[in-house]
């Protein structure tokens, strides 16, 4: 089984690159598949199949790299309110910066403090949040999160503060409800425009277990504290994709940002975890993506909003764009060796949205 997935793998993608590079209009850097082999395999598992793109994204000059996405939660600066409240933190600052979102393919994206996606806003329910955004970028911009909140803080153009001009800034703040698996994206018309360009990232809302008495032990385990003492390995990611030739498709698919990234470099998860992935659906363009998981099945928790699945024993879910939820899983009793998942669309697949956990003994928490 491990080696027929490993094999596909390798069947697929040399086609697959050469559509990705034809379709995007560019040359890809960086050599043979021989190169490939030798310097950017990261499991011994992997060697001797060709996977991925040839080359290696020059992740240093992005300023972010996926694998340090999966797990990067930006907690914010605490603070407390005089009524005992916390209060989260952030400065976010939009700008425009070429990133590579496959070796050689540059994209011209706008971009939250630098990265795509923007830092996962990681809160507590109840917490207020104050987010001070400067527009540093070239285009006027807002941040509208997924959330409850009052018409002046929802990030629109014609509520509050407006679009916000380049050069400008406002602060958006709020009480953090309800808990979930949330984003946050600029709302500037032509909003197609401006969110495909990369101005989006994760907002996840954990739940307070004091005000979920009747489920207080599930609720936490949804925290950070709590998923790290029940051995839960969390991980984010926005599944996306880049019109990098503006011809209103995607030439590029990915799970966080670079094609092919954890088919490259796979996820370690151990067979004694549990896992607990954040989908954030910010594909433009398609209706649809979706997330399909090999060998396995997981429950689901649409928008991440309940403490018990909305979908059991699944093992492909589709999200329309913002959609976003939960999924839960684990490899118990496997045996080791890299697991696919993936887009269950195979233009996505081919064009970048292919992904391995490599399932190892034990516990990597
Ligand atoms: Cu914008």
């Amino acid at each position: 089984m491990i080696a027929s997935s490993a094999a596909a793998v390798g069947a697929l993608l040399p086609a697959a690159l050469e559509r990705l590079v034809a379709r995007a209009g560019v040359r890809v850097a960086n050599g043979s598949p021989e190169a490939v082999a030798a310097d950017d395999m990261t499991g011994h598992a992997m060697a001797g199949h060709s996977s991925g793109t040839v080359g290696e994204v020059d992740h240093a000059r992005n300023g972010f790299d996926p694998s340090a996405i999966l797990t990067d939660w930006d907690f914010g600066q605490l603070s407390r309110l005089r009524s005992g409240q916390s209060v989260r933190e952030y400065l976010i600052i939009a700008e425009d910066k070429q990133i590579e979102v496959a070796p050689g393919v540059f994209f011209e994206a706008w971009t939250y403090n630098g990265r795509v996606p923007g830092p996962t806003i990681r809160v507590t329910e109840g917490d207020r949040v104050r987010v001070e955004f400067v527009n540093g970028g070239s285009h006027p911009h807002t941040i509208h999160f997924h959330g409850i909140h009052s018409a002046r803080m929802d990030g629109v153009p014609n509520q509050g503060a407006g679009n916000i001009a380049p050069g400008q800034s406002t602060v958006y703040e709020f009480d953090a409800f309800p808990f979930g698996s949330h984003l946050y994206h600029c709302h500037t018309s032509p909003l197609k425009r401006h969110l495909h360009k990369g101005l989006y990232g994760g907002f996840i809302i954990e739940p307070d277990p004091a005000l979920h008495p009747d489920l207080a032990a599930l609720a936490r385990a949804r925290t950070f504290e709590g998923a790290k003492a029940a051995g839960i390995k969390e991980l984010h990611i926005v599944m996306n994709g880049f019109d990098t030739n503006f011809d209103g498709e995607n030439e590029v698919y990915a799970a966080n940002t670079v094609a092919f990234h954890y088919a490259n470099h796979p996820i370690r998860v151990g067979t004694e975890d549990r896992i607990r992935l954040y989908l954030v659906n910010v594909t433009e363009f398609d209706p649809l993506n979706s997330l399909h998981l090999h060998a396995n099945f997981f429950n689901y928790f649409d928008h991440g909003t309940t403490l018990e699945p909305t979908l059991r024993t699944i093992d492909t879910v589709s999200q329309i764009q913002a959609q976003r939820g939960i999924l839960e899983f684990d490899y118990r009793g496997y045996e080791p060796g890299l697991y696919m998942f993936h887009a269950h669309q195979s233009e996505f697949v081919e064009l970048g949205w292919m992904s391995m956990f490599e399932v190892v003994e034990g516990r990597t928490t």
